[in-house]
C-alpha cells in the first residue's frame, strides 16, 4: 500500500473551511517541527527522531508532496529541559508557524510543551513520550506513536519475575517523570508477585559517580537491578556497578534504546546482557524494508524511535492531505476516526491518543553493542 493510501479512510464528517485553516493556495511548505533533545546527554535521541523525520519528509517531498506542497522540517531543541521545551514550543507556534510538532522526546517535556501546543490548536503527535500523563490529560490535539509505561512496566515486571525468577529487586530511578512513572510501573507489578523492592532510590541526574548506590546495592543482596531513566545514567550505574563486582542482572526500558549506552556505559562488554523493554522491532516488519533499506545504504541502522519518527511524519502528512486542513484538533480527530499506514504497519488511535494496538517485548544487549529482541 502506497504511502498515502486512503482506502481505509472513513468519510470524513466535519468541514476543513469551517475549521478555519483550510489549506489555501498560499500555503507553501507544511512545516513540522522535530522536537526533542538535539543538545545534551540525551541527543541521541533527538539524532534518532531528526533522521526519521527527514527521511520521511524526503520521501514523500520526492513523491509529490502533499498535494503538491512539500514537508518542510525544523529542528526544536528542548535538551529534555522541561523549561526549555516550554519556550522551544512557543518559538514553534509563534515565530516558525509550525503546522505539527513531531515529539516532543522526553515525557516532562512534552506534558508542559503540549499545553503550549492545545492552546495554539496545534497537532502534536510524540513518537516517545511514554508517561500516562501524556494523554491521560485529554488533550484534542495530542497523541502518541509509542506505548505507555503502564503497559511496559507489566511486561518488565512480568520479565523479572516469571522468567529471571527474581526475589531481590533494587529498583533505581533518575527522578524524572517517565524514569520514576517506570520504575513505579514495574514495582506495582513485581507487587503482584510479592516482591517488595529491597531497595528503592532515586539518582540524581547529572551525577557521575554512584558508587555509593552500587555499595548499598550490593549490600541488599539484590539479584536484580531495575533502572527506570536513560541511557547515560544507566550506562555509568551499570559500569561501575560490574567494576565493584556487583554481578546483579540489570533490566531497563525503552529510555537505553540507543547505540549510545555503550559508550556511557564505558564499552560492549558492560552492555553484554542488559535486558530491556521496549515495542516490537519495526525493522522486522515487511513494511519498514525499503526504508530500512535505503537507512543502511546511507550507513545508519534505524534504531531505537527512527522509524517511530519516520512514523509521524507519514501520519501527519497523512491527515493533511485527507482534511486539506492543518487545524489541530480537525487533524487530531482525523486520525482518532481514521487509520494510517506507516512503516510500522497500520496505526489507529483512541479518544485520548493512545494507540489501540502495541505493546512491549523484552530484548537482550549482547557483546557486539547491539541489542535483539529475545
Ligand atoms: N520513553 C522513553 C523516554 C522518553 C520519555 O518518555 O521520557
Amino acid at each position: 500500500m502506497g504511502l498515502f493510501s486512503l482506502s481505509n479512510v472513513k468519510p470524513i464528517l466535519f468541514s476543513a473551511l469551517v475549521a478555519g485553516t483550510a489549506l489555501s493556495a498560499k500555503t507553501k511548505t507544511i512545516k513540522i517541527a522535530v522536537a526533542g533533545p538535539h543538545s545534551g546527554a540525551n541527543a541521541s535521541f533527538g539524532l534518532q527522531q531528526w533522521r526519521g523525520a527527514t527521511k520521511a519528509a524526503e520521501t514523500i517531498n520526492k513523491n509529490g508532496g502533499i498535494d503538491g506542497r512539500k514537508i518542510e522540517i525544523v529542528k526544536a531543541d528542548d535538551a529534555c529541559e522541561p523549561k526549555q521545551a516550554v519556550s522551544v514550543a512557543n518559538l514553534m507556534v509563534d515565530k516558525e508557524k509550525v503546522v505539527a510538532i513531531n515529539g516532543h522526546f522526553c515525557s516532562s517535556s512534552t506534558i508542559p510543551a503540549s499545553e503550549v501546543y492545545d492552546d495554539a490548536n496545534v497537532l502534536m503527535i510524540t513518537p516517545a513520550s511514554t508517561n500516562p500523563t501524556v494523554t491521560d490529560r485529554g488533550l484534542p490535539t495530542l497523541l502518541r506513536m509509542c506505548g505507555r509505561d503502564d503497559q511496559q512496566g507489566v511486561v518488565a515486571g512480568d520479565f523479572i519475575a516469571k522468567k529471571l525468577k527474581a526475589k531481590r529487586v533494587a529498583v533505581v530511578h533518575d527522578k524524572t517523570t517517565y524514569g520514576r512513572g517506570l520504575a513505579d510501573a514495574t514495582s506495582k507489578q513485581l507487587g503482584k508477585f510479592k516482591i517488595k523492592p529491597v531497595l528503592y532510590e532515586g539518582l540524581t541526574l547529572g551525577e557521575k559517580d554512584f558508587n555509593a548506590l552500587v555499595t548499598k546495592i550490593k549490600s541488599k543482596k539484590a539479584e536484580v537491578v531495575y533502572f527506570g531513566g536513560l541511557h547515560t545514567e544507566a550506562g555509568l550505574l551499570l559500569k561501575q556497578m560490574r567494576d565493584q563486582g556487583l554481578k546483579a542482572k540489570f533490566v531497563s526500558g525503552d529510555g537505553v534504546v540507543s547505540g549510545e549506552f555503550v559508550a556511557s556505559a564505558g564499552g560492549k562488554k558492560y552492555v553484554d546482557g542488559v535486558y530491556v523493554t521496549f515495542g516490537p522491532d519495526p525493522r522486522k516488519l515487511d513494511s519498514s524494508k525499503k526504508v530500512v533499506a535505503d537507512f543502511k545504504k546511507d550507513g545508519y541502522d534505524p534504531e531505537g524511535y527512527t522509524l517511530y519518527s519516520y512514523s509521524v511524519v507519514q501520519a501527519v502528512a497523512q491527515a493533511v492531505k485527507a482534511t486539506k486542513s492543518t487545524d489541530g484538533k480537525v487533524l487530531a480527530q482525523w486520525l482518532k476516526s481514521n487509520k494510517v499506514e506507516t512503516v510500522m504497519g497500520t496505526k489507529g488511535w483512541d479518544k485520548k491518543g493512545d494507540l489501540t494496538a502495541g505493546g512491549y517485548v523484552i530484548y537482550k544487549w549482547n557483546n557486539k553493542g547491539t541489542y535483539d529482541e529475545i
